[in-house]
């Protein structure tokens, strides 16, 4: 299956496509295809949030929770599962990890693990392609990620909707401060609720932290993702008011343009960077390119811009 007919049927909303969209996106010697698809595929209208958080944090059990809400609200969802095990990352990270409980007969449900990027908590350009051509037959997709320190902001520039999820003890509050990653979330949720006074002082110490900060009214959100659960239909809730609340075109050309200075970035590595005058200059330089040309074409004025 070529990679226009596959992004043609994702766009005609024929969800059935998607797996096969994503073994062609994932297939390194098939980058042209691959533009094609994401290409034919469009300008999807479907929510992408993004998930993410230390390891072992509750990011599965909370989407096997939300998968749950929406169906419930009739959404169609496609996960993408970044597996930071598919890159050497020490056995640390894994262990106790949940799966995302889904029904495996629901057509309107597509899980798909996926391999994480060069960076721990990175993103790969086929999980950015991935999404942005999902997002047109799938009313939300979610890119759950494990976010450790500044990779966080991969998911970011990937993502309408960005859910940081935090473990209450953890003393994360603070890390966020310090790592000055607080721009990041939209939406801050405080796992294991249930937990009780840990995780209504995570709640207190977080919202402390963002008055400190001023500016930006993040909701803290406390979540028990363990049934009966708690604070889930709030959750989505926040996420579609955040979603209201975005200038969508804009969002979809800012993520194009950051897109395609991820995939310039992975393919001349850092000294392809300086070689377009670091990434502030780069990201000015694609501020003026015209708003709707896709990746591909601003990934070719990149490369041209430099003589590659
Ligand atoms: N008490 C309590 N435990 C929870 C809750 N949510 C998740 N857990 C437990 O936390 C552990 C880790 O949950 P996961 O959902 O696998 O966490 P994760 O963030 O997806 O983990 P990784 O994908 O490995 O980064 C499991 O043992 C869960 O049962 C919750 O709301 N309350
Ligand atoms: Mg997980």
């Amino acid at each position: 299956m070529n990679g226009s007919a596959l992004g043609a049927r994702l766009r005609a909303g024929d969800r059935t496509a998607a797996p096969a969209a994503l073994n062609l996106l994932e297939t390194r010697t098939a980058r042209i295809e691959a533009a094609a698809l994401v290409s034919a595929a469009g300008d999807g209208a479907g929510h992408i949030v993004g998930v993410t958080g230390p390891p072992g944090v509750g990011k599965s059990t909370l989407l096997s929770a939300l998968l749950r809400e929406w169906r419930s609200r009739e959404r169609s969802i496609a996960v993408l599962a970044v597996d930071p095990s598919s890159k050497r990352s020490g056995g640390a990270l894994l262990g106790d990890r949940a799966r995302i409980e889904h029904d495996p007969a629901d057509r309107d449900v597509f899980i798909r693990s996926m391999a994480a990027g060069e960076r721990l908590g990175g993103l790969a350009p086929a999980t950015r392609a991935a999404a942005q051509a999902l997002c047109t037959a799938f009313d939300v997709v979610v890119i759950e990620t494990v976010g450790v320190g500044q990779s966080e902001t991969d998911v970011a520039e990937a993502a309408d909707t960005v859910v940081v999820v935090v473990q209450p003890g953890s003393g994360d509050a603070l890390q966020f401060l310090k790592a000055g990653i607080m721009e990041v979330p939209d939406v801050l949720v405080v796992t294991k609720a249930d937990l009780g006074a840990t995780a209504r002082r995570a709640e207190h110490d977080l919202r402390a932290a963002l008055g400190a900060l001023g500016a930006r009214a993040v909701p803290v959100l406390p979540v028990s993702a363990l049934r009966p659960t708690t604070g889930i239909a709030e959750l989505a809730d926040a996420l579609d008011a955040h979603r209201a609340g975005l200038d969508l075109a804009a969002a979809r050309t800012r993520a194009r343009r950051l897109a395609a200075l991820a995939d310039f970035v992975h393919e001349h590595g850092e000294r392809g960077l300086r070689s377009l005058g670091g990434r502030r200059a780069a990201t000015r330089w694609l501020a003026e390119q015209d708003p709707a040309l896709d990746v591909p074409e601003l990934l070719r004025r990149l490369e041209r811009s430099v003589g590659h």
